[in-house]
């Protein structure tokens, strides 16, 4: 029988999410991470089917909408993508909001978003624009040494910004396109590399982001980054996430003062704002940027499709 799911696209700052309104998955009730369990356990051919080929694509994170668990929370949200689940996506967060924005089911104002690593707030400004306040981020590990083979030893902080990063310190790169191939090879070896050492975060969790940033030439712009995805593909947009990772570190170093102004652009030139707020000891990343649904869709999964839920994986 043929399983129809609809779909809104958007993209923010170029890296698309896909969120899905109808025809996913129920996950029953319960705490969101027991229902990302039961997602990862039972779903796994729908994840797919949604994000890679032939109707997806590497760059894609699903966002499947399910019903909150906390009653002062607009929706619950599962994101994912390529090679499994995410704790949480920032980028997806501020498509995601302008995707309900779009379907009338929110207005502007301050919502709560439950995600399987915490409540974060969102706010649809008059603009359009989002801002997302996200979940406590803040450096796990500083300056540590990996061995990386081909390309010697490297440097970098381990940090939670609602996923695992390592933000290397020391690398040769010019974060443009041109260098795309070379800057995908090196940040998964570096990946690689730190799995092989068992160079962790919190309660083992595995490091499956990687960071690099340099200079910007924008005026007003205060870094460039390339973050490389746990499915071996790139941030198009400047990682809401991995932008939280580096304001936790930059003040952890002394270099950011809560309320001051981050300007991160991704290595496609899209910015995210970014500032720390410190509450009750923990620091918050905000984020904002914006985002532009694409496409209103009915996906169709033909179970005689022998493509029906994907084509290979990683
Ligand atoms: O914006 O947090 C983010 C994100 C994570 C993976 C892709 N985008």
């Amino acid at each position: 029988m043929l399983q129809r799911v609809r779909v809104i696209d958007s993209h923010t700052g170029g890296e698309p999410t896909r969120t899905v309104i109808e025809g996913g998955p129920d996950l029953g009730d319960g705490a969101l991470p027991e229902r990302l369990l039961r997602f990862q356990r039972d779903h796994e051919a729908f994840r797919r089917a949604l994000v890679t080929e032939p109707r997806g694509s590497a760059a894609i994170v699903g966002a499947l909408l399910c019903e909150p668990n906390h009653a002062e929370c607009t929706t619950g949200v599962i994101f994912f993508n390529n090679s499994g689940c995410l704790g949480m996506c920032g980028h997806g967060t501020i498509g995601l909001v302008v995707t309900l924005a779009y379907l009338g089911r929110i207005q502007p104002g301050y919502h709560r978003i439950e995600t399987p690593v915490g409540i974060v707030g969102a706010t649809l400004n008059e603009d359009s624009t989002v801002t997302v306040e996200n979940v406590p981020s803040y450096r796990w590990a500083a300056a540590v040494n990996v061995e990386v083979p081909g390309f010697g030893q490297v440097t970098g902080d381990v940090a939670w910004g609602g996923n695992w990063f390592f933000l290397v310190k020391n690398h040769p790169y010019t974060i443009t396109g041109e260098n795309l191939e070379q800057l995908t090879n090196f940040t998964w070896a570096v990946r690689q590399a730190l799995a092989a050492n068992h160079i962790q975060g919190a309660e083992s969790a595995e490091i499956d982001h990687i960071e690099l940033h340099s200079p910007s030439q924008s005026p007003g712009i205060d870094s460039r980054n390339f973050v490389l995805c746990p499915g071996k593909e790139y941030d198009r947009s400047p990682c809401g996430t991995g932008t939280s990772a580096k304001l936790a570190c930059l003040y952890a170093d002394g270099l950011l003062a809560p309320g001051q102004v981050w300007r991160q652009e991704s290595i496609i030139g899209s910015v995210f704002e970014g500032r720390l707020a410190l509450r009750d000891g923990a620091l918050i990343p905000t984020i904002s940027g914006a985002a532009f649904v694409t496409a209103e869709a009915t996906l169709i999964l033909d179970p005689r499709d022998a493509f029906c839920w994907g084509i290979g994986s990683l």
